[in-house]
């Protein structure tokens, strides 16, 4: 049984305690923390057994923690990432890995200094059953090269702490995780296009529209709109020589009445991601067993994503199109 030792209990936090102790085998959540002491005793309270820390490091220290998942804020993944290798403790990292490239530079370092791989970053698409789809379709050859590919992220709102540029390093950084993954290739440059303002934004600049270019020459384009209000919306096609495939609408009923069809939508990413966050636990807990290590999104994929992010960002705010320069792969990285 592997014991979880779970660093910020905010939203995905309470939602990946939820599946490791009602939903996932394997794994029994033995500690807790958050900056907000009172959220996690309040978390700790509905699990019998389960310690709250004063802090990250405290409860990656602790003897009863085989395992760290770190759900805290994006710029404190670093620390307790670094933290959990230098104990030589399995790290489960929500997305961002890090916020900048220097940040995820480090955690490369360190990990590949320490000659085994101790991190998982969380970049759930990997696990969802219609991007696997999509992917076996891609991968088939049964649409020819694939050539560019549509994306839309739709988000109905956003957090609190979401600022100007968490459009790009928040929300986009999980097609740019999901790009690198499905066409097997490198993203090379990135452009941003900024149409007129949603009302809905505040001072957000919403929506934007991401260019991606790949090493092999492909094209994607991702939407990213963060005050839809309509629901959250993800898609995605990819255009090959031969024809397309594309997610499909995934509601599981369609309701005809009055001369109308409607079907649901799902509210948040909760909702639309709940199986995949599911069986990327469990297939993380499963290759931990017996001493394992981890077989899901790298600290180089990681490491990569945020250089993306980086240059995505860049590219903001000049709004010229800028080159990604990825450093050498340490072995550690290279594909089994
Ligand atoms: P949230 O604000 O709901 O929760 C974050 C929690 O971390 C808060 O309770 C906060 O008090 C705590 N925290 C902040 N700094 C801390 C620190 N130094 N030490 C301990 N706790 C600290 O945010 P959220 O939506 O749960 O997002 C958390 C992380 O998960 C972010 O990195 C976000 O990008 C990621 N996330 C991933 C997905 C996904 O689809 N994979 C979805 C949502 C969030
Ligand atoms: C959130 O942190 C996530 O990761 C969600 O998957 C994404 O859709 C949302 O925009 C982010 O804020």
């Amino acid at each position: 049984m592997l014991k979880a030792g779970v660093i910020g209990t905010g939203m995905i936090g309470q939602d990946h305690i939820r599946r490791m102790t009602t939903v996932l085998a394997g794994v029994t959540v033995t500690a807790v923390t958050d900056v907000d002491l009172e959220v996690a005793k309040r978390v700790a309270g509905g699990l019998p057994g389960t310690v709250v820390h004063g802090s990250g490091e405290d409860l990656i220290a602790d003897p009863a923690v085989d395992a760290v998942v770190v759900c805290s804020w994006g710029p404190t993944h670093e620390r307790y990432v670094l933290a959990a290798i230098a104990a030589g403790k399995q790290v489960f990292c929500e997305k961002p890995l890090a916020t900048t490239e220097r940040a995820c530079r480090r955690i490369v370092e360190a990990e590949s200094a320490a000659g085994r791989r101790l991190v998982q970053v969380g970049y759930m698409r990997r696990y969802d059953g219609a991007y696997r789809a999509l992917k076996a379709v891609v991968d088939s050859g049964a649409i020819g090269t694939p050539l560019m590919m549509h994306c839309a992220h739709r988000n109905a709102g956003v957090p609190a702490f979401y600022e100007k540029e968490s459009a790009i390093t928040d929300t986009a950084v999980h097609e740019i995780d999901m790009v690198r993954w499905m066409f097997g290739e490198e993203i090379t440059a990135a452009r941003v296009l900024v149409p007129r303002r949603n009302r809905n934004g505040g001072g957000l600049q919403d929506p934007l529209f991401l260019i991606l270019e790949l090493t092999g020459g492909a094209i994607v384009d991702v939407e990213i709109s963060v005050n839809i209000r309509y629901g959250y919306d993800i898609r995605g096609e990819v255009i090959g020589e031969d024809g397309t495939a594309a997610l499909g609408d995934l509601t599981p009923v369609t309701v005809r009445t009055a001369r109308h069809l409607t079907a649901p939508i799902p509210s948040d990413w909760r909702e639309r991601f709940a199986s995949a966050y599911d069986v990327e636990l469990q297939e993380w807990i499963d290759s931990l067993a017996g001493g394992g290590t981890p077989a899901g999104p790298s600290a180089w994929d990681g490491y990569a994503a945020a250089v993306v992010s980086d240059a995505s960002v860049a590219a903001l705010r000049t709004g010229s199109r800028v080159e990604v320069t990825l450093m050498p792969r340490p072995a550690l990285y290279d594909p089994a």
